[in-house]
Order: structure tokens, then C-alpha cells, then sequence
């Protein structure tokens, strides 16, 4: 299942200023300790699958560049490096592109100057990509990334990440090939009609954002009620603390880039 079964994984270590990351409220500054003992847990959930996992040094120069999952598209057939729409973030895909041309045959970028696009916008499935437009990425970024796309034989399907809402993905998860994990929110925009959509239960909105990762489903701590949900419904969870990252809107897709290069 490409959509969910991987050999590689990049991540990257949470820098100092990632005290001073974006975030759309401010709770208040997030406890640097903490948030390196959760990363290093969900590391090893990654890991625990067989999964090579590439660490990659802090980058203090960007204090978002934790979460990077918004660099890159990565497919079997070759990765997209990512425009991010947060100007403090576009160095970031430009720091991940040498990572990805030593693991991959073909590399591309959205380049377009008025283009920009974040992959927590990105939802693969396997029959499809879902690209989310939201206060991150705009039309320019996500027609652009269909042309490279199509190339290599994808359906991009233009949907809309909600109002207020960081990324697309802050709201849903792929749990396996016919499911996927929502907040009533976003399911009631239609987006997934013909998917098994399991809600998140209400007032857990904020654990939509988990990763299916080979047999594991990494699981942010702290909503139990959801987590039962899966649990019954027969996925394999790892809760890893996520309280710190959650500080900066950041969850468990966007703390890794997930994939199989197949060249
Ligand atoms: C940001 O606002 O860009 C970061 N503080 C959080 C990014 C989270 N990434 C993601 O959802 N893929």
C-alpha cells in the first residue's frame, strides 16, 4: 500500500528558536526539553516498523523547520520540493532539497514566484492526491503541482482546507487504504464521500492529525475518547506526547516526510 507503507522516513531536530515558531494563538512558549523527549519517542515508533529513519541536524535559522513535512511531496516516482506560503518558511524547502536528490532519481520543485504550497495541505490516498487550498497554499501552487503530478500517472483533486484552519491535513488522516480520519468539520465539506470516514469525537477536533506509519498509527496523547474509537475499530495506536509541537499547530504528519523511493 504506497499510501502507507514505507522504508524511509526524514526528520529533523526541533531547534532552540522553535520558541519563537508560528503559531495562531499564542499559549505560550513551548518547553524545548519536552518537545525533544516527544520527537525522540516518535522517532522511535518510526523506527520500531523497520523504517529507515534520516535525522537531520536543527536548523536554527528557521524555527519551523521541525515540521518537515511542509518541504516536500515525496510519491515512489520521484519527490516535489514544496513553495512554502509562510515566508519565513521558504528557505526551508531549499535546506530539504539536497536530502531528497540523494535518496531520489527525480527531484522537482514548484517554482512559480506567485505560486506557493505547504504539503500539510497534501493528502495522499491511493487512489488520489488531495490538495487542500487554504491561507498557506493558493490555486497558482496546487495547479502547478498537478502538472508535475500527472506526469508520473496522479489525480489531483483541488479541495479546501477550512477556514481557520492551518493545513488541510490539521483535520484529517489516511488510517488505511478505505479510511480516513476527520473532524465532522471537514468531512461536511463532501471531501471524502466514497471513503470510511471515522469522526473525530467532538471537542477532540485537535488529534485529527495523526499518521498511519507501515503496521503503527501515531496517535497524539491526550484524547481518549478518539483513541478508544480506533482501538475498537482495530488499528494499531502509539500515543506520543505532542503538547509542545501543538504550541506551533504542528502535529504527528508534520514532523516527518514519509516514503519508498522506488529509483
Ligand atoms: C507553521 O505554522 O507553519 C508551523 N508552526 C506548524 C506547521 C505544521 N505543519 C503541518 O501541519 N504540516
Amino acid at each position: 500500500m504506497r499510501s502507507y507503507s514505507f522504508t524511509h522516513a526524514i526528520t529533523r531536530q526541533p531547534p532552540a528558536s522553535a520558541i519563537h515558531g508560528l503559531r495562531a494563538v499564542d499559549t505560550g512558549a513551548p518547553d524545548l526539553a519536552q518537545m525533544r523527549a516527544h520527537h525522540a519517542d516518535y522517532i522511535a515508533a518510526l523506527k520500531s516498523t523497520g523504517a529507515v529513519v534520516v535525522e537531520l541536524p536543527a536548523l536554527e535559522a528557521f524555527p519551523d523547520s521541525l515540521f518537515v513535512e511542509d518541504t516536500a511531496l515525496c510519491l515512489p516516482e520521484g519527490a516535489v520540493v514544496m513553495r512554502p506560503g509562510a515566508p519565513s518558511r521558504l528557505g526551508e524547502a531549499a535546506e530539504m532539497a539536497p536530502h531528497l536528490r540523494a535518496l531520489y532519481g527525480d527531484v522537482r520543485a514548484v517554482t512559480g514566484a506567485e505560486n506557493f504550497i505547504e504539503a500539510g495541505d497534501i493528502l495522499t490516498t491511493e487512489t488520489e492526491i488531495l490538495v487542500g487550498r487554504s491561507a498557506r497554499t493558493n490555486a497558482g501552487g496546487v495547479a502547478e503541482l498537478a502538472g508535475i503530478v500527472a506526469d508520473w500517472g496522479y489525480r489531483l483533486r483541488e479541495v479546501f482546507t477550512p477556514p481557520g484552519v492551518l493545513h488541510f491535513k490539521t483535520d484529517c488522516s489516511l488510517l488505511d487504504a478505505e479510511t480516513i480520519l476527520a473532524t465532522e468539520r471537514l468531512d461536511a465539506s463532501g471531501c471524502f464521500k466514497g471513503s470510511r470516514v471515522i469522526h473525530t469525537v467532538p471537542g477532540e477536533e485537535a488529534c485529527a492529525n495523526a499518521i498511519r506509519f507501515n503496521d503503527l498509527v501515531l496517535f497524539p496523547a491526550g484524547f481518549p475518547r478518539t483513541r478508544d474509537k480506533l482501538v475498537a475499530a482495530g488499528f494499531n495506536l502509539r500515543e506520543i506526547g505532542n503538547s509542545e509541537c501543538a504550541k506551533l499547530d504542528g502535529g504527528m504528519s508534520c514532523l516527518s516526510l514519509r516514503f519508498s523511493p522506488s529509483a
